[in-house]
């Protein structure tokens, strides 16, 4: 049976206003089949996206959406997820607005490994204002910030989740849509913190300034920089410099949740049981 995409879209709101062949646009399909392939009630997922052409995400989907501030996607579904527990709250977030601006927040969210997921839509721009470096514009690239080439080092988002604490870290492209689709199911399934990199394309603002012409250069350029976790583990380590691994990188389903936390001071307060000690921890409140 054909997929019932109309279910799912907020149809009034198209066309939308990401350019012709943005990454944008693959990464919202595989995002509703994901969600399909879950099985959850529309009504039960919230999208909490923030400022950026990916932060127009939440616009065309019909969940409950907030279309926050700059930066600070991780901070308003926190305190949503802590108030309804047991709904789905989900982040999108460019590679500016994820690691820059709201590189804080999203630290945070890993260390407290709170239930929620962040989809982190990198394409290694500022993409909505036009072409200033973000955080993972890789160095030597021209962007209006450094015309000259950028110096700055680049983070690698998945590694930063990893040391922070998050407990599903993933990366996939937006060139292999079936693949992103089950790596969004599993990271929707994992209880803690999922961290979701998407690398996608920005061919008007990243690709046609450096030497892409095109959409399809600038995902053969994706293309060249990846490769999947188990050919890129086998590498000797000079071969894999510049290279990012794709798949998922690391699961831990025994760390500490914090809405379960949460839930204990709940009981506190509820004078069901007595205040929080470090040994609670060690024995698994
Ligand atoms: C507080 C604040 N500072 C700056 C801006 C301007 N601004 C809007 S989007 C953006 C960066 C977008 O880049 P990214 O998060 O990578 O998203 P993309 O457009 O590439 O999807 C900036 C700097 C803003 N809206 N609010
Ligand atoms: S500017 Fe870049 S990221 Fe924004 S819609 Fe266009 S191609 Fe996509
Ligand atoms: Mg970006």
């Amino acid at each position: 049976m054909a997929f019932n995409y109309e279910r799912y879209l907020r149809l009034e709101k198209m066309p939308t206003l990401w350019c012709w062949g943005c990454g944008d646009g693959v990464i919202l399909k595989a995002f509703v089949r994901a969600v399909e392939k879950m099985g959850w009630n529309q009504d039960d997922v919230c999208v909490v996206s923030g400022i950026g052409c990916s932060g127009r995400f939440s616009s065309y989907i019909d969940f409950n959406t907030v279309h926050t501030t700059h930066g600070r996607t991780v901070a308003y579904a926190t305190g949503i997820k802590l108030a309804n527990p047991d709904k789905h709250v989900i982040c999108v977030a460019g590679d500016g607005d994820a690691l820059a601006i709201g590189g804080n927040h999203t630290i945070h969210g890993c260390r407290r490994n709170i239930d929620i997921t962040m989809i982190i839509i990198n394409n290694f721009i500022y993409g909505l204002t036009n072409s200033q470096t973000s955080p993972t514009t890789p160095r030597g690239m021209w962007t209006v910030t450094q015309k000259a080439g950028n110096i700055d080092p680049t983070f690698n988002t998945c590694d930063l989740a990893i040391a922070a604490g998050a407990s599903f870290v993933a990366r996939e492209t937006m060139i292999e849509p079936k693949k992103l689709e089950k790596m969004l199911v599993k990271a929707f399934e994992h209880k803690g913190f999922s961290m979701a990199e998407v690398l996608s394309n920005c061919h008007i603002n990243l690709g046609r300034k450096n030497q892409m012409k095109n959409a399809m250069e600038n995902l053969e350029w994706i293309k060249s920089i990846t490769m999947p976790k188990k050919k890129y583990d086998a590498l000797p380590e000079e071969e894999r410099l510049n290279l990012l691994p794709t798949g998922i990188l690391h699961q831990d389903t025994e760390a500490d949740e914090y809405c379960e936390m949460y839930a204990e001071i709940q009981k506190i307060h509820q004078g069901e049981r007595k205040k929080i000690t470090q040994d609670d921890f060690e024995k698994k409140i």
